[in-house]
């Protein structure tokens, strides 16, 4: 098979791309391990960032988003019984949007057959080959039937366990990492959310996240042992423990209910550069990955697709590399600046296994001047909403 460009990875960065470029007449191929079903039953992110709405729009699938998604315009932080509020609309004229996504993931499937968009599923032993020639191609096996694609770019849309950043040497490759001492222990459940507003709650007893993805489907998060096992905690141990982590007022009308999807995912600062390497150009969780505390993965995957679909097109359009050249240094300069808020929200909202009482103390001083202080709310604002592209 010949195409334009590969696609290694058929989740949110993969999808995108491939639909956005269909827009522009570029042809792309897209090969995801698993089956749609399974990509289509990982629960992940829920904050949308303007720029990641303004992508869905140009490709044409934000219909669904805007009907059934809920802007909000600021959210709530607690710390012990005390909670405030960050007002993004004031400090930004921005709101973010919470729409899942698994439907943003659903809508582009959607898309992406509605035009005939080429998908393999349960590609395996994907290999790039001459990514740094003239000639790349990639090899690849469906139900133990060997394919080969030619083409003239691949981009790496595979995440973090992905083959496309292994390609790139490792003479080559710098990467970047700290890997925090706990998890992240999340459930959905068919209830209320206890808040019309996301609440990143700071307790002695550790993290708490109270999201949403209806009215009638809330998502909640509190920080875990790495040991822990998602068997380890029912039901009821769970809803006691995050009443315990939220101001006692919300939790007096937390509803609980039983759980649809339990799981502990652990939490990681990781960048590698750079993001190209010839004709191979990665994308996403492939790339980086931040600690969930700020919303910003799947939002950093949509700058860097943002930088690579007006890469393509205007090598495509005005036989200028210009675009594609910048491409690594581009995304990487906002990635970075990603990577620094969730790193500083996640270090200000956890317990630390070594925590001492001071370094305690100075957590409650800057929540407390956070909270007095419009500078500090600001600069929190513009970062939660997204920085410009
Ligand atoms: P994905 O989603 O991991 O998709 C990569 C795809 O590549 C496939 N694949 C391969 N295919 C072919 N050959 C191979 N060798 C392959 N290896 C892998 C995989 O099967 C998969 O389908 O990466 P992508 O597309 O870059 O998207 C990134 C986002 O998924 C991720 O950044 C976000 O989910 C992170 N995240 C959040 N981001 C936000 O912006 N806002 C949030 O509110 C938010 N909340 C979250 C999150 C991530 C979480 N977890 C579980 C890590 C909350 C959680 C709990
Ligand atoms: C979610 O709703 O899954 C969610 C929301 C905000 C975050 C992380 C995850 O910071």
């Amino acid at each position: 098979m010949k195409t334009q460009v590969a696609i290694i990875g058929g989740g949110p960065s993969g999808l995108l791309l491939s639909q956005l470029l269909y827009k522009r007449g570029i042809d792309s191929i897209v090969l995801e391990r698993k089956t749609k079903d399974y990509v289509l039953s990982r629960i992940r992110a829920g904050v949308l960032e303007k720029g990641l709405m303004a992508l869905l729009e140009e490709a044409g699938v934000a219909d669904r988003m805007h009907a059934e998604g809920f802007p909000h315009d600021g959210t709530l932080i607690s710390y012990g019984n005390e909670m405030f509020h960050v007002d993004f609309a004031k400090h930004t004229g921005t709101k973010v949007m919470v729409y899942g996504q698994t439907e943003i993931t659903r809508d582009l499937y959607d898309a992406r057959e509605a035009a005939d968009g080429k998908i393999e599923f349960e590609v395996e032993n994907v290999v790039i080959h001459g990514a740094d020639t003239d000639k790349v191609h990639l090899t690849y096996a469906v139900h133990g039937e060997e394919r080969r694609i030619d083409c003239d770019f691949v981009a790496g849309c595979d995440g973090f366990h992905g083959v496309s950043r292994q390609t790139i040497p490792l003479d080559v490759r710098r990467e970047y990492e700290k890997v925090y001492p706990f998890g992240w222990l999340g459930v959905l459940s068919e209830t209320p959310p206890v808040n019309d507003e996301l609440i990143y709650a700071n307790s002695e007893r550790g993290f708490a996240l109270c999201s949403m993805r209806n009215a009638n489907l809330s998502r909640y998060y509190i920080q875990c042992s790495l040991s822990d096992s998602p068997d380890d905690w029912t039901d009821e141990a769970f809803w006691e423990e995050l009443k315990r982590r939220i101001p006692a007022d919300q939790a007096e009308k937390l509803v609980t209910g039983p759980t649809i999807e339990k799981s502990i995912a652990p939490l990681r600062s990781f960048v590698t550069e750079p993001m190209r390497w010839g004709r191979l150009f990665l994308c996403g969780d492939a790339a980086h990955i931040v600690p969930p505390t700020g919303a910003k993965g799947l939002n950093t995957a949509a700058s860097d697709v943002h930088y690579l679909y007006h890469g393509l097109c205007e090598h495509y359009e005005n036989g200028s590399d210009a675009g594609l050249d910048a491409y690594s240094e581009k995304a990487l300069a906002r990635v970075w600046k990603a990577e620094r808020f969730s790193w500083w929200f996640s270090s200000l909202m956890h317990r630390y296994p070594d925590q001492t009482t001071f370094d305690h103390r100075m957590q409650v001083a800057e929540l407390e001047f956070l909270r007095s202080n419009d500078a500090a709310q600001k600069a929190m604002a513009e970062n939660y909403v997204g920085l410009p592209y």
